[in-house]
């Protein structure tokens, strides 16, 4: 960032947003099985539809089949991210420590599924996840994804027009 002119105000350069795409665990087994529920395309095909989806953007894409390693990463995004897409699978409806770290999050976070959790087993109907996301999106297969990463960059962009408000207002 280069010096502000003598009696310019500080000027802060736009930068590329960073989409933080968190997978929780058995995400690595899509398109390989239970393509009923899951569909026949695989993770790396749900990659590929974020990085198009993100344009310019910066798509940061991860699948763990553990708790404290997507809890690493969720705490990683605080200072790397400019939001976060999470689909946290099972986790989701279990993970007490996932929500506290999700808590300490200043920036959208959008819960996103294959499936519609909610049109499932009474177990899914909940997640944990949606006591802090900014939105979900469910239900729509690998687009769900797709959509989570146009409303994330939506978003980001909607912070940054945004005056920086003070204290004092
Ligand atoms: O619909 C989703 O995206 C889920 O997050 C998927 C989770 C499930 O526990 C949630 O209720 C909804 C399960 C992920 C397991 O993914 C698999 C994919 C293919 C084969 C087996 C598991």
């Amino acid at each position: 960032m280069g010096v502000p002119a003598p009696g310019a105000s500080p000027q802060v350069m736009p930068e590329t947003p960073v989409i933080y795409v968190l997978n929780g665990p058995n995400l690595n087994l899509l398109g390989v099985r239970e393509p009923d529920i899951y569909g026949h395309e695989t993770l790396a095909d749900v990659q590929a539809l974020c990085e198009k989806a993100a344009g310019d953007a910066t798509i940061v894409f991860r699948q763990t089949n553990h708790e404290g390693e997507l809890i690493d990463w969720v705490q990683e995004a605080r200072t790397e991210a400019s939001a976060v897409v999470l689909n946290p699978a099972g986790y989701g409806h279990t993970s007490v420590a996932l929500l506290d770290a999700l808590k300490a999050l200043s920036i959208p976070v959008i819960e996103c599924h294959l499936s519609n959790p909610a049109a499932r087993e009474r177990f899914r109907h909940k997640t944990y996840v949606s006591l802090v996301a900014t939105g979900v999106v469910a239900g729509f297969g690998p687009q769900s994804y797709e959509l989570a990463v146009k409303a994330a960059l939506k978003l980001v962009a909607e912070r940054a027009a945004a005056p920086a408000r003070s204290s004092k207002d």
